[in-house]
């Protein structure tokens, strides 16, 4: 994979930070489920909340390589404080970034670039997960206001959040996907309430939460892009971070991966290091295959967008394949780490919580491979 200096840089800097700061909150956030807000707050001053924000507002204008290269890095060593910065910046900012009016990007880009508050995105709910067109949240106009009333679920980084993008049906009698606006919400609004923090399996750092919408008056001029093409903007949205949880899921294969070798080269049985045995080189060596893999996939998805070539099949293939991998990568981690790898005295028992997200969230991997099979049979 051929990397610019810049790229390089920004890669070493998030290596870096994540040996330095976050490796040693991982485990201790993870028991507590605290979210990071100290590290998170460096993040921003570092300017990885800001990688999806044009440098006009703000931000750092990263390309997605430079983007992916931080969200693995980081999840090398902590999948929660992957999550955070990936939903923020694929979920949050870069709608606003892409779709917002000036007005509005002027108004939440610069504080979500610098992490004094992050952005966050309300699609789910507890009819509309993978039928994301099954939407029941209801936004009516009056006057030059929406009037929003709903529920939303498994929102990410939703305590912390200045603003959310929200998905609501304007138009009752539109059918499916048809007739679904999406809305900037302030979290100040009266009528809006973050719930209580969801008890996870695994990404315990990470903030998730279901949101209430109760007469939630939103001024009209923070619709989002075009009335009736909300479907559409989320459909485009998730295309983008699904790239960001490939690259998420490919961080915690190799972290696991990195655990499990190192292990093996040490860990004495019947009188050799069991990496000597077969049984156990063979699993190495189809772990970093399918890292390698998903690596490629990752990185082709990314080349794709920075060169503004289709790439929603693509970022559907890394994010399955990446997320598949992680889920394979930390379970045979554990295997060669036997009873150590089944307790929290080493990390690849919270790489394999963390990862099974991964195969959940921005569409299940059931749902990628309909993406995928769509563009294939579209051809
Ligand atoms: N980019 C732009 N437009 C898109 C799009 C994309 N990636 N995918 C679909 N659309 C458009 C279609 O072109 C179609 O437009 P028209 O109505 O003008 O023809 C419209 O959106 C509806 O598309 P489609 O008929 O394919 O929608 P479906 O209801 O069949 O749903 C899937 C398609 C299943 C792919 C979609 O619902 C999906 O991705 N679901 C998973 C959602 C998800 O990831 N949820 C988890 C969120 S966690 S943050």
């Amino acid at each position: 994979m051929h990397l610019n200096e810049n790229q390089i840089m920004i890669r070493q800097m998030a290596r870096d930070f994540a040996r330095a700061k976050v490796a040693p909150v991982a485990a201790e956030i993870d028991r507590t489920g605290a979210f990071p807000e100290a590290t998170v707050r460096e993040m921003g001053e570092l300017g990885f909340l800001g990688l999806a924000v044009p440098e006009a507002y703000g931000g750092v204008g990263a390309d997605m390589t430079s983007y992916a290269l931080v969200v693995e890095e980081v999840s090398r060593v902590c999948g929660s404080h992957g999550l955070t910065v990936a939903a923020h910046n694929s979920l949050g900012c870069w709608p606003i970034a892409t779709l917002g009016t000036e007005a509005q990007k002027r108004r939440f880009l610069p504080p979500a670039a610098a992490g004094k508050s992050l952005l966050s995105f309300g699609l789910t709910e507890a009819n509309a997960g993978s039928d994301a067109g099954g939407t029941r949240t209801t936004a009516v106009r009056d006057g030059q206001h929406w009037v929003l009333n709903g529920t939303k679920m498994w929102i990410t980084n939703s305590h912390y959040a200045a603003a959310l993008i929200i998905t609501a049906k304007t138009d009752p009698a539109a059918q499916g996907s048809r007739g679904i606006s999406a809305f900037i919400v302030p979290t100040d609004t009266p009528g809006f309430t973050v719930e209580k923090k969801e008890d996870k399996l695994g990404m315990r750092g990470s903030d998730t939460a279901p949101l209430t919408l109760q007469d939630v008056r939103v001024p009209a001029d923070l619709l989002l892009g075009k009335e009736g093409e909300g479907f559409k903007y989320f459909m485009m949205t998730l295309d983008g971070g699904r790239i960001s949880i490939a690259a998420l899921a490919l961080g915690l294969a190799e972290g696991a991966y990195r655990t499990a070798k190192a292990y093996a080269k040490e860990r004495h049985q019947f009188g050799r290091p069991i990496a000597s045995f077969q049984a156990v080189e063979f699993m190495l060596a189809d772990m970093a295959t399918q890292i390698q893999a998903a690596r490629l996939l990752t990185y082709e998805a990314c080349r794709l967008k920075d060169t503004d070539q289709p790439y929603a099949q693509m970022a559907a293939m890394a994010k399955l394949h990446a997320s598949e991998t992680a889920m394979f990568v930390t379970d045979r981690a554990i295997q060669i780490l036997g009873g150590y790898g089944y307790t929290r005295e080493y990390p690849v028992e919270r790489f394999y919580r963390d990862a099974k997200l991964c195969t959940i969230g921005e569409g299940t991997s059931e749902i990628q491979r309909m993406v995928i099979g769509r563009h294939e049979l579209s051809e």
